[in-house]
C-alpha cells in the first residue's frame, strides 16, 4: 500500500485543529459632553465578552476530512465598549462539527477531553476572554473623571487532536477479499465496495441491520494482513474503530485454498494481529465466521472446518455462511440479536450497579 494512501487516510479518521476563543472587548474611557452639560461624568461602556468554542456531535457526517482543509477554527472576538455606556458586542460562538465516535483530544496534555457518541452532544472547547470594564465603572466619590479602563482578556487557544472510532454493536474482520463488504451488503443497507481484489476497503463503513424490528449496526473495516501491527497493508489503525464493539466476527474464506494448513495460517494471521494490537481487543467476544461455503462441497467444508477449529483450540462459537446465496446467514443474524440484547442488558446492570455504590 502506497505511502500516499496511508497518508490520505490518515484524515478521514483523524485529524488536528487549533481553536481559538474570541477576545474579550476592551473598555472605553469616554465623558459625556452635550450642549448643556460641558463637564458630563463619564460615560465609557464595557466591552463584549469573547465568544466561546464547541464541538457538536452531527450523526450526518461520517468523517473527519473536513479538516484536511480546515484546521483553524476562531470564535469571534467581543467589541470594544463605547460612549454613552454603549455595551460592546458579545462575539458570536463557533460551533464545530464532528462525526459520532469522534474522541476529543487535548493535543498538549493528551487528556480525553470526551467521546462524542450522541447527536447533538455539546462540548465547550475554548472559553472567550472577559470583557474589560468602561471608566463608568470607576467612578467614584473621590474620582468623579476617572480616566481608567480594562482590556478584554484573550480567548482561551488550543490544540485538540481528534480520534474517529465508529460505534457499532459488531466489527467485521479478517484478511483482505474474505468477504466482509459482501456479508455487510447482505445484511444491513450500507453498500460498500465489494471487489475481488485485495484492499477494496479503505474507508470503514457502517451498516444499519434491522431484523424482526431490532436494530443494530454493524461495522465493515479493512482487511488486516501479516505484520499489520508493524504497519504492513493498511496497519492495524483500523482496528481502533472495533475498539468500542460489543462482538467481533472473524470472517475467514473457507476457498480460499484446499489445503487446510493454508486456512489454519489465514485464521492465525488475524488473530496474531488482534493480539498484537492490544489484550482489550483481544479478550472482546469474538465468533469465527466461515464464509463462501458456495464454493465447497459440505462435506469439504465440515472436515476442514473441524481441523482448523481443533488445530486452533475454538472454545467459541462458530458458524457457517454463504453472502452469494444466502445460506447460514438468518441464523448468524438472530443469533447475533440475541446477544446483542443480553449485551446491553448486563451493560445496564453495570451501570445500575455503578450509580448505586
Ligand atoms: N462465492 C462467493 N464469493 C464471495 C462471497 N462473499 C464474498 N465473495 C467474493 O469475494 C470477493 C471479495 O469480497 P469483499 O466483500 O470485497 O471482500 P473484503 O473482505 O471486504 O475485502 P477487502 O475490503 O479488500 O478487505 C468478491 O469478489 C466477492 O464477490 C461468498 O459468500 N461466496
Ligand atoms: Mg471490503
Amino acid at each position: 500500500m502506497s505511502f500516499m494512501v496511508k497518508w490520505i487516510m490518515r484524515f478521514i479518521d483523524e485529524a488536528t485543529i487549533v481553536i481559538i476563543a474570541g477576545n474579550g472587548g476592551n473598555g472605553c474611557i469616554s465623558f459625556r459632553r452635550e450642549k448643556y452639560i460641558p463637564k458630563g461624568g463619564p460615560d465609557g461602556g464595557d466591552g463584549g465578552d469573547g465568544g466561546d468554542v464547541y464541538i457538536i456531535a452531527d450523526e450526518n457526517l461520517n468523517t473527519l476530512v473536513d479538516f484536511y482543509f480546515k484546521k483553524t477554527f476562531n470564535a469571534q472576538n467581543g467589541k470594544n465598549g463605547g460612549s454613552n455606556n454603549c455595551r460592546g458586542k458579545r462575539g458570536a460562538d463557533t460551533f464545530i462539527k464532528v462525526p459520532l465516535g469522534t474522541r476529543i483530544i487535548d493535543d498538549d496534555t493528551k487528556k480525553i477531553l470526551q467521546d462524542m457518541t450522541h447527536h447533538n452532544q455539546k462540548l465547550k472547547v475554548g472559553n472567550g476572554g472577559w470583557h474589560g470594564l468602561g471608566n463608568t465603572r470607576f467612578k467614584s466619590s473621590i474620582n468623579r473623571s476617572p480616566y481608567q479602563k480594562t482590556l478584554g482578556t484573550k480567548g482561551e487557544r488550543r490544540t485538540l487532536y481528534l480520534k474517529l472510532m465508529l460505534i457499532a454493536d459488531v466489527g467485521v474482520l479478517g484478511l483482505p477479499n474474505a468477504g466482509k463488504s459482501m456479508f455487510v451488503r447482505s445484511i444491513s443497507g450500507a453498500k460498500p465496495k465489494v471487489a475481488s481484489y485485495p484492499f477494496t476497503t479503505l474507508i470503514p463503513t457502517l451498516g444499519v441491520v434491522n431484523i424482526d424490528n431490532k436494530k443494530f449496526t454493524v461495522a465493515d473495516i479493512p482487511g488486516l494482513i501479516k505484520g499489520a501491527a508493524q504497519g504492513v497493508g493498511l496497519g492495524i489503525r483500523f482496528l481502533k474503530h472495533l475498539e468500542r464493539c460489543r462482538l467481533l466476527l472473524h470472517l475467514v474464506d473457507i476457498a480460499h485454498s484446499s489445503n487446510v494448513i493454508h486456512l489454519i495460517r489465514d485464521v492465525n494471521i488475524v488473530v496474531s494481529e488482534i493480539k498484537n494490537y492490544n489484550e482489550q481487543l483481544f479478550n472482546k467476544p469474538r465468533w469465527l465466521v466461515f464464509n463462501k461455503i458456495d464454493l465447497l462441497h459440505e462435506k469439504r467444508i465440515q472436515l476442514n472446518v473441524n481441523k482448523i477449529i481443533k488445530d486452533i483450540d475454538w472454545q467459541s462459537r462458530y458458524y457457517l455462511i454463504s453472502s452469494v446465496s444466502q445460506k447460514g446467514i438468518t441464523k448468524l443474524c438472530s443469533d447475533l440479536v440475541i446477544f446483542i440484547k443480553s449485551s446491553m442488558e448486563k451493560n445496564d446492570l453495570e451501570l445500575n450497579k455503578k450509580s448505586d455504590s
